[in-house]
């Protein structure tokens, strides 16, 4: 389904800017295997009734992600190609950090990722500590075409850790995917299975993998957002677990997993611009 058009009922109200969530977006290359690959039923049944009011706390509404790795590798070409469908040719190194946002409906629930960048330079990094608290996830950036970037991740990835204790979940991506490769898959699958990361090879030139990678970011994110407010609000959690066992208001959709959300049928991820 190509970007911006709209392939649902007129009665939804779309938002320009926001990314319409529905199918659980595909998992990278060598990840482990807890990760989920469809929405977990009970992500489904709290939007339901979050949307409906009948939660009355509220769920966080946006999540920190960093977007890690050596200078030049493309960071900020990525994030702009993603928030800003943009991409410049000329290079602009980022001094400290760069701030960008996504706005995301999930089941009719809003929420957003909000990109902190760090500037690769060795020089700014310090500057940059402050920078790393906080994270739900980071995204550990590096060049297809220069393999010292791959082997820096893991620094960059403790840099993020240190300032950390509740462990972000772990996104390797491989940039300038367009361009000459010296990083075979396999050094770079070695590297993610060992940091625990999903893989992903992206292009912010050509924007080749870009949404897959941030989507998926956004789909696990958010279903960890969940289960920790979940974990928090115990009575709602019991409500929903009652509703599962019950099972008559879900609704199998084959392929997609439990939907009990029937209006967004038809919504695939779609970027409304
Ligand atoms: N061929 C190719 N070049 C890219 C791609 N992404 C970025 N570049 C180029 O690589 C250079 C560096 O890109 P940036 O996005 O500024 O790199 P960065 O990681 O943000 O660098 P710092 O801010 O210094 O850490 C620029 O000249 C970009 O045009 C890509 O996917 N393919
Ligand atoms: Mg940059």
């Amino acid at each position: 389904m190509a970007k911006g058009k709209l392939p649902w009922s007129k009665k939804t109200k779309l938002e320009p800017g926001v990314v319409y969530l529905k199918h659980y977006p595909s998992k990278g290359r060598a990840i482990p295997t807890e990760r989920a690959d469809d929405w977990d039923p009970k992500t489904q049944i709290f939007c339901e009734r979050y949307k409906s009011g009948l939660v009355t706390e509220q769920l966080p509404k946006a999540e920190k992600v960093l977007v890690v790795g050596d200078s030049a590798c493309g960071k900020t070409g990525l994030i702009q190609r993603y928030c800003k469908q943009s991409h410049t040719e000329k290079y602009t190194a980022t001094v400290g950090g760069d701030f960008n946002f996504q706005p995301y409906s999930i089941f009719g629930v809003k929420f957003e990722l909000h990109f902190w960048e760090v500037g690769g330079k060795k020089e700014v990094k310090q500057v940059s500590q402050q920078m790393y608290g906080g994270a739900s996830a980071v995204i550990l950036c590096f060049s297809l075409g220069e393999e010292r970037s791959l082997h820096h991740v893991a620094e960059w990835l403790n840099d993020v850790k240190k300032e950390n204790a509740a462990d972000p979940a772990v996104f390797l991506v491989g940039n300038k995917s367009d361009s000459f490769h010296m990083v075979t898959d396999e050094s770079a699958e070695t590297v993610a299975l060992d940091i625990k990361a999903e893989y992903f090879e992206t292009s912010g030139r050509t924007d080749s993998g870009v949404s897959e990678v941030f989507e998926r970011l956004a789909a696990v994110i958010f279903e960890r957002s969940v289960r920790e407010f979940l974990k928090v609000h115990t009575t709602e959690n019991e409500v929903i677990e009652a509703m599962l066992a019950q099972g008559d208001h879900v609704n199998q959709t084959p392929g997609h997993g439990a939907s009990v959300v029937d209006r967004f049928e038809l919504q695939t991820p779609v970027l409304i611009r």
